[in-house]
């Protein structure tokens, strides 16, 4: 039975949604171009788009916000973020940046050259994005089991360890300025890395002398997992077991919008004093000044107590069981969902769901119009939307193995009622999911298309 544990907080500030009745669902939808990111939030009644930036802040959070020292160099607010970065992270130098992505951005920019090539165990779409963007090759090494669905491997994000050696004998480590590891692999169900897979990556990259950069942004549910599930770490609190993650990397880049609680806000961090330089010269041309990285002060305060919380042991023993409970909840329904679930996200792999929709359909994309339409749910496809591309030879399109709808759980956000009428809606489409059509594209754009892209219904 799907078990919920209650929420270690209660609820002080609510925010009104609206339920909208579905005509009202179809017209929005065809005004959408049938894009969820296109509609508008008001007109959302569950937004399972993201985790990123929508978490609730707490009250601690709140009051930090009116602490923000808004000088423009050297505010209170960033000495307190230093101070949670380096006892946390361990790094000795770090840029705030606005967002995740402004971090890779500045990170990219010092060390990728066209032809360059950047293996990790599956990067994010924008981290992909910003390595090619500098004419980089962003390469995914992740486990075989991290492509299966149905495997029940207890971290599904490690990187493959002789995959990872191979493609460094075969492009040489010269064309390979760093290495990455995404903690947890969004793109490839929220899956965990485990500790002795993140210090053989690590070993195994410096050994040919090439840096190791992590992707932070869900740092804090990584550890949680690895207590959960590594032998050796039951004991260990989430912050022993982050520090110790850390230590085995030259940097990192962090998406604060995530784990640190906050609705924006991001960092880059490392240990060398030339790279922290250049980063510096590359900050100040494009996101601001280095004590406040395109942030006010009060956003820096409000990350630097996130970080914190993030990692407090009673919410994160509430924030995976929140999860595993719309998970628990769809799997005795018999519905196909990546397993097992991950942590800031239950995903439903399209493929099962509506296995008679070809993949030129977009059948990831048809389940997310389909949940919309059915329960006024906003979900993200992560599949063929997403990460197809045109073969440069043969001009075929190339399908990523997985086609995924993520439901992203915002943090401290929605009660377990709330998940429960999830659960209820994808239930009546699973059972409806032969009138589900697919879709064609009408317009997308060169990079990042599902943001912006327009469909048609076949
Ligand atoms: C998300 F639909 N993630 O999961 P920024 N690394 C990793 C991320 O998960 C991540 C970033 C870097 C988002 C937001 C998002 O197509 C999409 O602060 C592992 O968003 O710049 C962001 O961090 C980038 C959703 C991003 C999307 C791109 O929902």
């Amino acid at each position: 039975m799907a078990h919920f544990i209650p929420e270690p907080f209660r609820i002080k500030t609510v925010e009104p949604i609206r339920r909208t009745t579905r005509e009202e669902r179809a017209a929005l939808l065809a005004e959408a171009g049938y894009n969820p990111f296109l509609l508008r939030a008001e007109d959302i009644y569950i937004d399972l788009l993201t985790d990123s930036g929508t978490s609730a802040m707490s009250d601690y959070q709140w009051a930090g916000l009116m602490r923000g020292d808004e000088s423009y160099a050297g505010c209170r607010n960033f000495y307190n973020l230093e101070t949670a970065i380096q006892e946390i992270f361990g790094f000795q130098y770090f840029v705030p940046t606005h967002q995740g992505r402004a971090a890779e951005n500045v990170l990219f920019s010092i060390l990728v050259r066209p032809g360059l090539h950047v293996p990790s165990n599956m990067h994010f779409d924008t981290t992909r994005a910003n390595v090619e963007a500098r004419g980089g090759v962003a390469v995914d090494l992740v486990i075989d089991e991290g492509k299966d669905p149905t495997s029940h491997h207890p971290f599904k994000g490690n990187l493959d360890i002789a995959k990872l050696r191979a493609f460094i004998e075969r492009v040489g480590p010269r064309n390979i300025p760093l290495g990455m590891i995404t903690i947890t692999n969004n793109s490839g169900g929220g899956q965990p890395v485990s500790l002795q897979n993140i210090r053989e990556t690590a070993a195994v990259l410096h050994e040919y002398g090439i840096l190791f950069f992590i992707d932070a942004c869900r740092y804090a549910e990584n550890a949680y997992f690895i207590k959960l599930r590594e032998p050796g770490y039951a004991d260990k609190s989430p912050l022993e077991i982050a520090r110790e993650i850390f230590s085995y990397a030259d940097g990192c880049t962090m998406s604060a919008k995530k784990d640190a609680l906050v609705n924006i806000g991001g960092f880059l961090a490392m240990n060398s004093r030339e790279l922290y330089e250049r980063a510096c010269q590359e900050l100040i041309l494009r996101e601001g000044f280095p004590t406040y990285g395109g942030l006010a002060g009060r956003d820096l305060e409000a990350m630097a107590r996130g970080l914190w919380e993030g990692l407090d042991e009673s919410y994160l023993a509430y924030r995976l069981a929140h999860t595993r409970y719309l998970a628990d909840r769809l799997l005795e329904s018999g519905i196909p969902i990546v397993e097992p679930p991950g942590g800031h996200a239950v995903y439903l792999d399209a493929l099962r769901f509506l296995p008679h929709m070809p993949r030129h359909q977009f059948p990831g994309q048809a389940l997310v119009i389909g949940l919309y339409l059915e329960g006024g749910i906003r979900a993200v496809e992560i599949g063929g939307v997403m990460f197809a591309r045109k073969d440069e030879q043969t001009g075929e399109t190339i399908f990523p193995e997985l086609e995924l709808v993520r439901l992203a759980i915002p943090r401290r956000v929605y009660t377990q009622s709330h998940l429960d009428y999830v659960a209820d809606t994808i239930i009546n489409l699973y059972q409806n999911r032969e009138s589900l059509r697919g879709v064609r594209i009408v317009y997308e754009t060169r990079f990042l298309r599902h943001f912006t892209a327009r469909f048609e219904l076949v």
